[in-house]
């Protein structure tokens, strides 16, 4: 569909998301006549240095959740200055002119909500109108990496009720040689781990806020022997070099205390900074654990640095409240070495234009960028598109049960089929330098 991409129309609405929570839809209509959606995901374990996600605090609706201000500024402020003026094709100039409207720094004016919504919707509608998948759009005939996923098992912290203060223990494939075996890989040690939790009883079994098992446990050491056990049981090698690895998300920043140590209620006691990394490193000795995402506090800059030199040459260590997607924390992080990976978290950040920012920031010092979901995510794909398009190498998108995650490694699975000889995984490669 050829055609002038001037911006034609914009239209917001609040859509719910998989918690029930309201969030942002946008639709965007180019003169040419092609459209492009999008709809905003929104965490519930947030960065302190994330954009504004605007919400309405009115207590009568959704608890305050709603986002109607977000809708209406889309709809009566942002519709109006770039209908009939604005190219969608012209990406970097869209995400300027909307950052700017905004007028703020961390985009509370507008909310990153609203932003990203029309930020994402536009490219939708320009890849739309060059007749091209998103991927390909955004990433030229290079775009044909399909990303390594690290899937969400067992949860605990904000993503689930019982237990575990940490948030993650995730399943790597390292040892498939596609993306759609890897999927199945992760798929079979799920099932191992539903029936490892069910001899422990009925209330084992609960799901999380991303469809992994959100079990009650004693202590965080449990759900990492449960994976190993279940992995071979799957008749996997759970190995650093094996067919499945380990990752964890710690969330840390979650309960850090405000005098800089670390409460762990399963553990009954609180840790240093230091304490809590030399923990980390124990169980990375224990068990075949290659990424551990958020291990310390966002501004635990320190403890940071300490855990960087200790495991930085034989994990992945991926700053996502640490780096909120920004360009400049992780330009910071970078100058100061700590942590050697970055989440890449769109909504964190606010436009599509910031994003890319920081996955070429990443490769260009260095640090490997994980695409990630959030824990409130929708039927919307984006980020699977995003993950091939950036060429970033890895994925998270939470466990493989319930459909607003499943949409992503569905697409991912559609594009893998498209890109067919010309496609490539990026498999255990990714994490050459750490094995
Ligand atoms: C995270 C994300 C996704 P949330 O911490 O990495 O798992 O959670 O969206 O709640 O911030
Ligand atoms: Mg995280």
């Amino acid at each position: 569909m050829a055609g002038s991409t001037t911006i034609a129309a914009v239209r917001a609405r609040e859509v719910l998301d998989s918690r029930g929570n309201p969030t942002v839809e946008v639709d965007i209509r180019l003169d040419g006549g092609a459209t492009g959606r999008a709809i905003v995901p929104s965490g519930a374990s947030t960065g302190r240095h994330e954009a504004i996600e605007l919400r309405d605090g009115d207590p009568a609706r959704h608890e305050g959740k709603g986002v109607l201000r977000a809708v209406a500024g889309v709809n009566t402020i942002i519709a109006p200055a770039v209908c009939g003026s604005t190219d969608a094709a012209d990406q970097p100039a869209l995400d300027e002119f909307l950052r700017e409207l905004d007028g703020t720094s961390n985009k509370s004016s507008l909310g990153a909500n609203a932003i990203l919504g029309v930020s994402l919707a536009a490219a939708h509608a320009a890849a739309a109108a060059a007749e091209q998948p998103l991927y390909r759009y955004l990433g030229g005939p290079d775009a044909t990496t399909l990303p390594m996923p690290m899937v969400n098992i067992i949860s605990g912290g904000r993503h689930a009720a019982a237990g575990l203060d940490m948030q993650d223990f995730l399943a790597i494939p390292i040892g498939a040689e596609t993306y759609s075996d890897a999927l199945r890989m992760v798929v079979d040690v799920y099932r191992a781990v539903g029936r490892i939790l069910t001899q422990m009883g009925p209330y084992a079994y609960g799901v999380a806020d991303e469809g992994g098992y959100g079990p009650p446990m004693p202590c965080h050491e449990d759900a990492l022997a449960i994976l190993y056990d279940a992995t071979r049981m799957a008749g996997y090698r759970s190995a650093r070099n094996g067919d499945i690895a380990i990752g964890m998300d710690v969330a840390a920043s979650e309960f850090v205390d405000g005098d800089g140590s670390y409460a762990l209620r399963a553990e009954g006691r609180s840790f240093t900074s230091r304490e809590l990394a030399d923990l980390l490193a124990h169980w990375c000795d224990t068990y075949p654990i290659i990424s551990i995402e958020d291990g310390l506090a966002e501004d635990d800059w320190d403890g940071w640095e300490y855990l960087t030199q200790r495991l930085g040459a034989s994990a992945q260590l991926i700053g996502d409240d640490l780096f909120t997607t920004n360009p400049q924390r992780l330009a910071q992080g970078a100058d100061a070495g700590i942590a050697n990976a970055v989440l890449v978290k769109p909504n964190q950040i606010g436009t599509l234009t910031e994003t890319l920012e920081t996955v070429r920031l990443a490769q260009e010092r260095g640090y490997l960028p994980v695409i990630s979901a959030r824990s409130g995510e929708t039927e919307d794909t984006t980020i699977a598109d995003l993950a091939v398009a950036t060429g970033a190498g890895q994925i998270k998108v939470g466990s493989i049960t319930r459909s607003e995650r499943l949409a992503k490694y569905n697409r991912l699975l559609r594009i893998e089929e498209e890109l067919g000889e010309g496609g490539r995984f990026a498999g255990r490669e990714v994490f050459a330098r750490f094995l």
